[in-house]
């Protein structure tokens, strides 16, 4: 087992992980920084080591800084948490020319998932279902326009450089292709240095719902079940759910099936997710694979009562998994506290938190790095809690989150969270039907 792991990361996600080391006896090293000397991660870690000024670019990114804190501090493994260099294959790849095992995927793994066109074509190989689309990168608005009318209108274009929204372009008619192609291009080209586009049908109104999957160097390779990652805006999650209101058992089944099906195609090693796109006829397609540990995890943790974290060392350390699948025997919801004014366009608000009440009770967990006192800096993601509950029935959950929404009170000059949106949430009647696609947050007014 190892002896010491250093963290590539900060926040709630470092914390995390400390607090599963420290149970298995693995020392830990946390590196930060300046604008994270006073956080927790830095405090509960065996060791610290400050990586830079505030920007990620040259602290949490900083690859080099990293690895000399590695080995300054004789670490054996670094766990990149999410985000970050958690997807980076070069990261991944120096970890191993250095001889720093990387609590994470292969550079060869976050490469072949890393093209979405490429990981497309992996998966239609090995029998998972995709959406019916171009083979492969279409090299003009030409052989887009004329592709679509084999598919039919609508198509969208991707960026297969892309994921979570960017270079993504939903085309209605020809008359359209055109511009949209050219900005798709330029937005991929700006934001990946990759301009690659791919070419699906749209599949309207869906579900995103997706598979978690861990997988061992002997090739074994089972899933934990789903989450419904559903409510979301602008491609930001702001609730997960496990069991999904809207899957059957069979349908579980064959998800499940298809996403072990994938991952055993590649020789997956790790804990990864498969997503997927669902249909109102429950049709699923393969839209992408994670190969990290991703932020609504906990839902998992809870419904099949197990640690992640724990898996994910375990399975980097060459222990074998059991191999068999687990089930959700309970109810869990993760709502995600972001420092944003959900009344003013989710505007970002730092600043220092002067007063602080963490809900408790049965069935209630927070994952958090903040306390009273705590300055939210501005250079990071604004995510300061994650509150998960876990009860019988999803009904109960609801009502237990809604209650423990309101005992959360975090106060300070011109903070603001999405925590008011979150108790609407809870208390609208489609979320409580579980009557609800990814087109939910376009229509949902705080407001009323
Ligand atoms: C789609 C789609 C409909 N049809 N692909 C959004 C992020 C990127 N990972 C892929 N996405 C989508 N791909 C086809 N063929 C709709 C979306 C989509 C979406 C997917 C999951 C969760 C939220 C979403 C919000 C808007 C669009």
């Amino acid at each position: 087992m190892f002896k010491k792991i250093l963290i590539a990361n900060r926040g709630e996600i470092a914390l995390r992980i400390i607090r599963t080391a420290k149970e298995m006896g693995i020392k830990t090293v946390a590196v930060y920084s300046t604008a994270d000397k006073e956080s927790l991660h830095v405090r509960f870690a065996d060791e610290a080591v400050c990586i830079g000024p505030p920007p990620s670019a040259q602290s949490y990114l900083n690859m080099a800084s990293i690895i000399a804190a590695a080995e300054i501090t004789n670490s054996d493994a670094i766990h990149p948490g999410y985000g970050f260099l958690s997807e980076n294959a070069k990261f991944s790849e120096i970890c191993r020319a250095h001889g720093i095992k990387f609590i994470g995927a292969s550079p060869e793994m976050i490469n072949a998932m890393g093209d979405k066109a490429n990981a497309k074509a992996t998966m239609l190989k090995s029998g998972v279902p995709v959406v019916p689309g171009s083979e492969g990168l279409i090299e003009s608005a030409e052989e887009g326009i004329r592709l679509a009318k084999d598919i039919g209108y609508p198509v969208i274009i991707k960026a297969t450089a892309g994921g979570g929204g960017r270079g993504m372009r939903i085309i209605w008619e020809d008359a359209e292709f055109e511009k949209n192609w050219d900005s798709a291009k330029q937005e991929s080209k700006a934001a990946f240095g990759n301009d690659g586009i791919y070419m699906e049908k749209y599949v309207e109104e869906p579900r995103h719902i997706e598979i978690q999957l861990a997988g061992d160097q002997y090739g074994n390779v089972c899933h934990l079940s789903e989450r419904d990652c559903s409510i979301q805006r602008r491609h930001q999650k702001l609730l997960e759910e496990s069991p999904s209101p809207f899957i059957t058992p069979e349908l579980r089944e064959k998800m499940g099936a298809a996403a072990i099906a994938g991952a055993k195609s590649i020789n997956y090693e790790g804990l990864g997710t498969i997503e997927f796109l669902v249909d109102k006829h429950r049709n699923f397609y393969f839209m992408e694979m994670n190969t990290r540990i991703q932020v609504e995890h906990p839902v998992t943790e809870e419904v099949i009562n197990y640690d992640l974290v724990k898996e994910q060392i375990l399975i980097a350390a060459g222990v074998p998994i059991s191999g068999k699948n687990y089930y959700p025997t309970k109810h869990a919801i993760e709502c995600r506290i972001n420092a944003e004014d959900p009344y003013n366009n989710f505007r970002p608000t730092p600043g220092k938190i002067e007063y602080l009440h963490k809900p408790g009770g049965h069935g209630v967990r927070v994952d958090t790095h903040i306390y009273a006192g705590y300055t939210i800096p501005s250079n990071y993601d604004s995510m300061i809690a994650k509150m998960i509950v876990c009860a019988q029935t999803r009904e109960e959950a609801i009502i237990k989150m809604e209650r423990a929404l309101g005992e959360f009170i975090i106060e300070g000059p011109g903070i603001k969270t999405t925590i008011p949106l979150q108790i609407k949430l809870m208390q609208n009647e489609d979320f409580k039907s579980g009557n609800f696609t990814t087109a939910f947050m376009n229509t949902f007014d705080i407001n009323k």
